[in-house]
C-alpha cells in the first residue's frame, strides 16, 4: 500500500484540520501542497474536483472532504486517540458539521478581507511550504488570483460583515460551552470537534502553532490587528488558542 497522500492548499484552514487529525491519530501521509488555482492540476489528476483538503489512501482512494477524511482517520487501525470516541461521537459530530458550515467559510472571508488588499501580505502567507516554483510565478498571476478569490468568495464589505456576524454566534455558542471550564468540547477528551473548531477559527486568531507559519499579527493592517485582538481575548478565541498551544504538537509520550 502506497503511502497516503494529502492534496492541500498549504495555509488552508480546512487543510490544517486534516493534517491536525492525520498526526492525531499517527497516520503516517506525505503532504502535496500548493497554491490556490495551483492545486487544481494535481487534484484534477487524481481525480478530484475543486477542493482540498483531498486525501488519496493508500489503495487509491480519493477522498475530498475534510470531514470525511477525519471520518476515514478514526476508521483506520492507527495508534492515536480516537477522533470520534464512545459516548460522544454523535455530538462531536454535530458540532464539527456546524463549524465547517457557519465557521469555516465565515473566518476565511474576514481574513481575505484584510489580506487580499495588500499583495505582500499575501505573498508572505503564500511563501512558506509552498514549491517554489508556484511561489515563484505568484507575482504575475497574483492579481488574477486575487480577482477570482474576491470573486469565487464573495469578499467584499457586505460579505466580510456578514461573516462578522457569524464568526461572533459560533463563538458565543463555544464561550457559552466553555464557560464551566471544561477542558475539551466534548468529554474529556481532544475530539474531532475541538480540532475543527481550533482549525476552522485559525484565521481570526493566528495560533502560533499552526501547521504552517502565518505572518504575524503585526504584518496585518492595524484595524486587522484590533480585530484580531478583540478574537485572541474572547473566550472562545482563547480556547482554539489553547488547543493550538496544548495539543497541536503534544510531546511524545
Ligand atoms: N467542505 C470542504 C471545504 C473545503 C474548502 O472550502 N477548501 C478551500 C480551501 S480553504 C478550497 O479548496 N478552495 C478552492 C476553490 O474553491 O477553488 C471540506 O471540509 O473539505
Amino acid at each position: 500500500m502506497a503511502t497516503p497522500r494529502l492534496i492541500t492548499i498549504t495555509f488552508s484552514h480546512y487543510c490544517e484540520k486534516a493534517r491536525w487529525a492525520l498526526e492525531r491519530r499517527q497516520i503516517p501521509f506525505v503532504e502535496d501542497g500548493h497554491l490556490p488555482l495551483f492545486h487544481y492540476l494535481p487534484l484534477r489528476r487524481a481525480g478530484g474536483r475543486r477542493t482540498v483538503p483531498a486525501l488519496l489512501t493508500g489503495d487509491g482512494r480519493l477522498i475530498g472532504d475534510s470531514s470525511e477524511i477525519l471520518a476515514w482517520a478514526d476508521a483506520q487501525p492507527a495508534p492515536g486517540p480516537a477522533l470520534y470516541p464512545e459516548g460522544v461521537a454523535d455530538e462531536v459530530r454535530a458540532l464539527e458539521e456546524r463549524f465547517d458550515r457557519d465557521l469555516g467559510p465565515a473566518t476565511r472571508r474576514w481574513a481575505y478581507g484584510h489580506v487580499l488588499p495588500k499583495p505582500a501580505l499575501f505573498r508572505a502567507l503564500a511563501e512558506p511550504r509552498s514549491p517554489r516554483w508556484e511561489y515563484r510565478v505568484l507575482p504575475l498571476v497574483s492579481p488574477l488570483a486575487r480577482a477570482l478569490m474576491r470573486k469565487g468568495m464573495r469578499i467584499d464589505a457586505a460579505g466580510v460583515e456578514r461573516s462578522r456576524g457569524k464568526i461572533a454566534a459560533v463563538f458565543a455558542d463555544v464561550a457559552e460551552r466553555v464557560a464551566d471550564g471544561r477542558r475539551y468540547l466534548c468529554g474529556d477528551t481532544l475530539t474531532a470537534a475541538d480540532i475543527t473548531f481550533a482549525a476552522l477559527a485559525a484565521p481570526a486568531v493566528i495560533p502560533p502553532e499552526y501547521g504552517v507559519p502565518f505572518p504575524p499579527p503585526e504584518r496585518f493592517p492595524a484595524a486587522a490587528q484590533a480585530e484580531l485582538a478583540d478574537y485572541r481575548a474572547h473566550p472562545a478565541g482563547a480556547f482554539a488558542m489553547r488547543m493550538f498551544r496544548e495539543e497541536r504538537w503534544p510531546a511524545a509520550s
